[in-house]
Formats: C-alpha cells, sequence, structure tokens
C-alpha cells in the first residue's frame, strides 16, 4: 500500500477550492491507500490568527473531513500540533534548507508582499511542511496547484539528506490532475481562490448556505460574451466556471461544452449553482451532525495515536543518523 499524506491549514472556512483541490481527493484515495490526513494548526500561525478563531476553526476544519466522507477507520485524521514531532524535524530540516531556496517560493512572495513586516514563520513554512511528509515517508500527496514548488522543495530536503546521512527517506510525489489544480476566485480570475481572502465573494465556502451559493454564482465575473466555451487563455472566468462544474457534475468540459451550445451564460450559471448545492448540502448536514455528536476529540485522539507511532520512530533515526547522542 502507498502512504498518502496531505493537509489543510485552519485558517478560515475551507472553500469549494480546498475541496476540489485537496479534500475530494483525500476521500478518493482512503480506500486503496495508507492515509494520513492533518489540519495543520502549526502552518495557520504563519499568519496572525485570533486563539478562539483558531480553536474553532481546527474544529470545524476536522468535522469537515469526516462530513465530506473521510472514514477516521480507514484514514488517520490529526491535529498536526499534537504531533510534537513536525515541529522537531522542521526544525532539523529547516537547518538543512538554504535563503535562496526559500526566497524563491512564490506563495512566500505573494503572501509577503505589500506587508510591512514578516513573519520569519512565513518564510521558513516550506522546510516544516517538508517535516510534515518525510515524518511519515509518504510516497503521494494530493495538493492543489500551489503547492507544487513546495513539493519540489521536499524533495531536494531529502535528497539532500539521503545524500549527507544515508538513504533513509522516501521521496514523495506531487498527486494531481490537470483541472482540479486551481480554481480561481469568482471576482478575479487571475488570482487563486483562497479562504483567507478578506471578500467573502470572491470564494465559495463549502458551508455556505444554498442560497449564497446561488447569489455569489450569479454575480461571478464573465466576460461580455455569451458562448459558454473552455478557453483559459481568453474567457479565464468561464473556464473557471467550466472547470468546477466539470468536478461537481462529474462532467467532461466536451459535454459541457454541448450541454450549453447557444445558450449563453445565464442558464449555466444557474445549473452550476444546484450541481454544487446537490453535492455540498448533504455534506453540510453532516457536518452540522457531527459538530453536535461531540465526536471530533475522539477521532483527533486516535488519528494522533497512529500517526505518533511513525512520527516518532522517524524522528529519532533522522536524530541518530545526524549524530545526536541517543539515551
Ligand atoms: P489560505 O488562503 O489560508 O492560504 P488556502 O485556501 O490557499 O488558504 P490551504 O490551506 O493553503 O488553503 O490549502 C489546502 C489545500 O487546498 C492545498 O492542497 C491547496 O493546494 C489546496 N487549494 C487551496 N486553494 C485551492 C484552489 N483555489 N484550487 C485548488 N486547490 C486549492
Ligand atoms: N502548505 C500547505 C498545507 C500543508 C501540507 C503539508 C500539504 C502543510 N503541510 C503536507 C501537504 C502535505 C498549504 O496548503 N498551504
Amino acid at each position: 500500500m502507498k502512504r498518502v499524506l496531505s493537509g489543510i491549514q485552519p485558517s478560515g472556512q475551507l472553500t469549494i477550492g480546498n475541496y476540489i483541490g485537496a479534500l475530494s481527493k483525500f476521500v478518493k484515495l482512503q480506500h486503496d491507500n495508507r492515509c494520513f490526513f492533518m489540519i495543520v494548526d502549526l502552518h495557520a500561525i504563519t499568519q496572525p490568527q485570533e486563539p478562539e478563531a483558531l480553536r474553532e476553526q481546527s474544529e470545524s476544519v476536522s468535522a469537515l473531513y469526516l462530513a465530506a466522507g473521510i472514514d477516521p477507520s480507514k484514514a488517520s485524521i490529526f491535529l498536526q500540533s499534537h504531533i510534537p514531532a513536525h515541529a522537531e524535524l522542521g526544525w532539523l530540516l529547516t537547518t538543512l534548507t538554504y535563503m535562496g531556496e526559500l526566497e524563491r517560493m512564490t506563495q512566500f512572495k505573494d503572501k509577503s508582499s505589500g506587508k510591512e513586516s514578516i513573519g520569519v514563520g512565513l518564510f521558513t513554512y516550506p522546510s516544516l511542511m517538508a517535516a510534515d511528509i518525510l515524518l511519515y515517508q509518504a510516497d503521494l500527496i494530493p495538493v492543489g496547484d500551489d503547492q507544487k514548488q513546495h513539493i519540489e522543495l521536499t524533495r531536494d530536503l531529502a535528497h539532500r539528506f539521503n545524500s549527507r546521512f544515508g538513504e533513509f527517506f522516501t521521496m514523495p510525489e506531487l498527486y494531481m490532475d490537470e483541472l482540479g489544480g486551481r480554481v480561481m476566485s469568482l471576482d478575479d480570475a487571475s488570482k487563486k481562490m483562497s479562504k483567507s481572502n478578506p471578500n467573502p465573494a470572491s470564494f465559495i465556502a463549502m458551508l455556505d448556505e444554498p442560497d449564497v451559493i446561488r447569489k455569489k454564482l450569479s454575480r461571478a465575473v464573465t466576460d461580455s460574451g455569451r458562448e459558454v466555451k473552455y478557453d483559459p487563455q481568453n474567457k479565464p472566468e468561464i473556464a473557471n466556471l467550466m472547470g468546477i462544474y466539470s468536478h461537481f457534475a462529474e462532467m467532461s468540459i466536451a459535454e459541457i461544452e454541448a450541454r450549453y451550445e447557444g445558450q449563453g451564460y445565464g442558464p449555466f450559471k444557474k445549473d452550476l449553482a444546484e450541481q454544487l448545492v446537490a453535492v455540498l448540502e448533504p455534506i453540510q448536514q453532516r457536518y452540522r451532525e457531527i459538530r453536535k455528536s461531540g465526536e471530533v476529540a475522539g477521532v483527533l485522539k486516535k488519528g494522533a495515536e497512529e500517526a505518533a507511532v511513525i512520527a516518532n520512530e522517524t524522528v529519532l533515526e533522522a536524530k541518530k543518523r545526524m549524530g545526536f547522542l541517543i539515551n
């Protein structure tokens, strides 16, 4: 069985970008692989988080994992901060990382641009992410397109460690499909849809009420044409909506083009809203039940117990190889 590992930051309400790029893949992969799905709270604090909001979002994202269909008897679901080995291996790998490598990270450049003071954690975050992955000797990493560069760095760090201290870390591979890699903002198709965007009209949250979903989609920016045709270069807004449609309706782009030929954007957007509601409403219903039941704490405890066994073993071996004295 391959080992699969991924994580989502509890930095806000999950969007359909997170669902398409990450969460829906987790659900699929859990059947045939040994899976580790984290809520990466140590990553979330690289941007300021109110303690109460961090607590609420961590529980909310955990409940959404379950509501979306991750089965805790198949996959280990846990909070990154529950396993100290993440921070520990994170530090060890930070000492193997070059400034130049981190300076090249586009996510760092995006998130720090225009800010007066930039936290060091935001800069060194990719080394912590590498630790998350290498701790479990993971083979496959299901993530969106924005994380590609971080996976490349993880591979470089694994290679660097292995050449200096002997073959140890498994080389992880990116798991991504073409259409789902990058869902764009509803108000600006040149920007990635993001849960921490201050404008809620830019994203659809997985927990948005059906009427909110309908309203946001009817107001989503499009070009002034009327042809539902997949042309990311010249019609990026419609291409983005078609990608979302294709994922939720499980229809190919060609089928969507054929269905809306000669109909204009109105009916297409309306149907897209109903496709989203059909998938998200049952998830929202389960989410409410899960929050009420209080089952999340037990799931996270079990997940952390399972994951800690592997994480502790890996960090111990990495320390031995680096020359730390071990009792
Ligand atoms: P933030 O705005 O706080 O940075 P985010 O919405 O970008 O958050 P992350 O927690 O950074 O979300 O990402 C979790 C996972 O979801 C990652 O695998 C990421 O690649 C994926 N993802 C996030 N946004 C999108 C998107 N717009 N399209 C496809 N995948 C996405
Ligand atoms: N950096 C990722 C979240 C993340 C992650 C990971 C993803 C942290 N550790 C390990 C995959 C594997 C992001 O989405 N911002």
